[in-house]
Order: structure tokens, then sequence, then C-alpha cells
């Protein structure tokens, strides 16, 4: 602790009097302020906030895949009560093969499945409750979703995670606190235990208990823990401290995201009254501005994850197979969330087959085919290379001839912290500077689509910053028109 404030109070004078030798200190996912620095000096102290190796990893993954499935599937229900029967749960032609092989094409990078919804009913036989695959007929009470999926997962190459309800309506515990706390620990245990590597422990927040509804104080702490002495490797999302929910579930990053913020999930009292103090939650306007970081007391490598259904429902329904989203809606969704500096978790529910229907099936393919295609075909020279920009500092680069372009992408070297503040970008065309697109954040990854012109050189402004920016990547494409 001690070392950490004097790193802070060196880096502190380093940057009023402007010395170039700071750029070796950096703090991993947290760092409180001393009392005495400056506003000022906490935004640029912001600036030094990096992820974890786990964060990292995780944001560069940039597409997920959710699956929702499980005992609604069969109910044709968005949330169970908890008391279905597990007889009910029967798929006819169970594939996890099918899935994760169509997730992969489509360049999905890892799968979160659904191990438990609120309904309670567990996807692998546990030994916490009756209510789960165990007890249904589906292979004669003999499966285990998890683990065919978690095989599946390693046959593609697809890292894993689980997705694991808080919230527990079948649990006669529920509400109990010390005795769900017990449950949840040992079903959690079991998950990270059982299966081998897990990449993700998606905690939902969602609770619908009414106002007489039982009221459980979750022990996040240990939940925590037994996540990352089992798990290191893995990213705890939502009511999880690694990853954040980004405030919608329309599949709408913020145009300014900020992955430093003072925000943490609502996990205790000291957190729920600083995010109240600050009039912060996941999903306000404004999580990273410079009002709000000179308020903050600590702050926080928090970045944002979209999730966001490819169907409206988060659970299959047959009468949805007709409102499956369109090449331009995900395409759409792609900018809005890998774009914006955010990783998508895309959701895709299979059916009561157990398959994803032909139509999703479709869709994906769409989907991957057009992202590889437009991203693969880079139309700039040279954009890779780490540029360190200062505020005002410009660069220009060259483009391939006659080639139309529409797209332009930025990336941040985010292992030195998330520093851009604003930035435009212009095209040479016909012999004249045109401002082809701008914005405020870059971040991990930021893209952005203008009209097709086919300038001969690119101009990237650095127009605003809060120390000098690594500019990891710049780049220039042009992805295909869609019309719906
Ligand atoms: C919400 C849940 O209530 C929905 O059913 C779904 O699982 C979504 C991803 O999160 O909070």
């Amino acid at each position: 602790m001690k070392k950490t404030v004097i790193a802070i109070l060196f880096l502190v004078v380093a940057i009023t009097v402007g010395c170039n030798q700071r750029t070796s200190t950096y703090f991993e996912k947290e760092l409180t302020f001393p009392e005495m620095v400056t506003g000022d000096q906490k935004v640029k102290l912001s600036a030094y906030v990096v992820p974890t190796p786990q964060q990292l990893e995780w944001q560069q993954l940039e597409l997920t895949a959710f699956i929702h499935f499980g005992m609604n599937t069969f109910t044709g229900r968005e949330w169970g009560d908890g008391t279905e029967e597990p007889a009910l749960f029967n798929p006819t032609d169970f594939n996890a093969d099918q899935w994760v092989y169509t997730l992969q094409e489509a360049g999905f990078k890892m799968l979160i499945l659904t191990a438990k919804h609120h309904d309670g009913f567990c996807l692998w036989p546990t030994a916490t409750t009756r209510h789960s695959v165990a007890f249904s007929p589906w292979r004669d009470g003999q499966g285990d979703v998890v683990k065919e999926v978690k095989a599946a997962c390693d046959k593609y190459n697809m890292k894993f995670g689980v997705y694991l309800s808080p919230w527990d309506r079948n649990a006669e515990s529920y509400g109990d606190s010390p005795r769900y706390n017990a449950l949840l620990t040992e079903q959690l245990t079991e998950l990270l235990t059982r299966y081998g590597e897990i990449h993700e422990v998606w905690f939902d927040g969602a609770n619908g208990e009414g106002p007489n509804g039982r009221v459980q104080e979750y022990d996040w702490v240990r939940f925590y823990h037994v996540i990352d002495s089992l798990q290191p490797q893995a990213v705890k999302a939502i009511m999880g401290n690694d990853v954040r929910w980004v405030g919608n579930e329309r599949g709408l990053g913020r145009e300014t995201e900020w992955s430093v913020t003072p925000l943490q999930p609502d996990i205790n009292e000291s957190i729920i009254s600083e995010n109240r103090r600050l009039d912060i939650s996941p999903t306000a306007n404004d999580l990273g501005g410079r009002e709000l970081i000179a308020n903050a007391k600590t702050i926080y490598w928090y970045p944002s994850e979209v999730d966001v259904s490819i169907r409206p429902g988060w659970f299959y329904h047959p009468e949805e197979d007709e409102r499956v989203k369109t090449l331009k809606e995900l395409v759409d969704i792609y900018y809005q969330s890998v774009g914006m500096n955010s990783v998508l978790l895309l959701n895709i529910p299979p059916d009561t087959r157990g398959q994803f229907h032909e139509v999703d099936v479709q869709r994906l393919k769409e989907f991957g085919a057009y992202i590889q295609t437009t991203f693969q075909d880079e139309k700039l020279v040279d954009g890779e290379g780490l540029w360190e920009a200062r505020s005002g500092d410009s660069k220009e680069f060259a483009l391939l001839p006659d080639e139309p372009i529409n797209t332009v992408l930025l990336q941040e070297e985010i292992t030195k912290g998330q520093r851009v503040e604003a930035f435009g970008v212009e095209g040479l065309v016909d012999g004249e500077w045109v401002l082809l697109t701008e914005g405020t954040t870059i971040g991990y990854k930021r893209l952005l689509r203008f009209s097709d012109l086919s300038p001969t050189r690119l101009r990237v402004n650095i127009t605003s910053t809060r120390d000098v920016a690594n500019i990891a990547k710049v780049g220039a494409y042009h992805a295909p028109n869609l019309d719906n």
C-alpha cells in the first residue's frame, strides 16, 4: 500500500513537471487517489490505470456468444417461476457441436451458457438440488449439458463461460442468506472444478422478487474468492467486478466509452453509497468524464460488455422464427459494441431439439462472412506500429489508390491506459482535406462509418488526450452497403 502511494506521488510529480520518464508506472485494475491530489491530477492518473491480463485477454476476444437454454426453452417462458417439473426438459436431438461449430465459423471466440437461470433448473447433474437434468428424461437422466457444451468448445478451440443466476426461484433456502450462499458456493464450485478451464462467470443482477419477496444478502466476497482461486484466468462479469454491463439489452454501446470509471457493482454498502454519492450506475450516460473522475476517490479498469439477443427473447420461442435480427441489424450492433470499445455478447437460443434454428444459423453465417470480408481487406498502408500522440498531433497515412473506403478503425494500446478524449479523421480528396469522421474516446477499438469516398491519404488528428496517447493501429476498410 505504502509502495503504491509513493508510486502515485512520484507519478504526480512527474506529470506535473512534464517529465518523460514516467511511462513505466501503471496501476492494474484499481487506483485509490491520495487525499492531496487535485482533480486535474486525478484525470491524468486515470490514464495510467490498465487492465489485468485476464481483462485484456477478454477484451481481445471481441465477439462472444450467449446461450440461453434451459427449462424456459420447453415452457415458452422468459422467466420460469421454479415450479416447473424437471420432466419437461427433454431436447429431442441435442447437438452442442452444431452450436459451437456455427459460432466458430462466424468468428466467435467464447460461449457463455446459462448453467442455471432464475428458475433454478441446473443444466448439470448437481449434488445441490433435484431440480436438474439428472431428474429429467433427457439421456435417461444421465445427461450433462455443461459437459457436452464444454467438450464441443474444447474441440473447436472456443473459450467457455458460465452464467449462474444468483436469483433462484426454486431453491427453498433462497432468502435464508447463509444457507443459500452455501448452496450457491457449492454450485459454483461444481461448475468450476468439473469441466476444465472457464473464462467468464456471469452473475446476473436481475431479481424480480416483489415487495413481499424473499430478500437474499449475497456473500459476493466469498463467490469472488471461489472463482479467483479455482479459475484465476476467469473474468467476473456484471455483478462481478472485472466486466461491466453496458446498461441496455439493445446492443447499444456508448459514443464515449471509458474503460476507466469509478463505478463498481453494488455488492456492499460502501460501494452502494459511493455509487450514490457520484450518481452513477451501469445505465448512466457518463461513467468516465473529467468531472466524475475529479470527484472520485477510487477508479477501476471496468470495461463494458454489450449483451443482446439475436431474437426478441433470450430463450427460444418458435413464434419468433420470423423475427431473427437482419444482417444489417447485426452489423449495426457490431459497430455499436466492438466498434465502441466493448465486447459483444450475442445471444443465440437453441430450440427444443437442442440446436440452433436454421434461420439463426444462416444469419450467423452471413454476419461472420460480412465482418471477415470487410476487415480482412485493409486499404490503409502501414497503419500498425505504436504512434505516441500528444494533444494536437496529427499523422498521415497512405491509402491504396482508387479504392473506396467507408470505415475507419482506431485502436489504443490499452496496456498503457486509455487516453484519447477527442479525435478527427480527414481524407485527401481531389487535393483537399475533408473531414470524414470524428469522435471522443477510442479505447481498445473504435470503428466509425461514413459515405463511400476514395481519398488518396488519411490524416488522423488526436485533438485531446489525458496524457500521451498510444495509438496501436489505424485501419481503413470498405464495408458493403446493406439495405435491410
Ligand atoms: C437478465 C435476465 O433477467 C434475462 O432473463 C437474461 O438472462 C438477461 C441476459 O439478463 O437480467
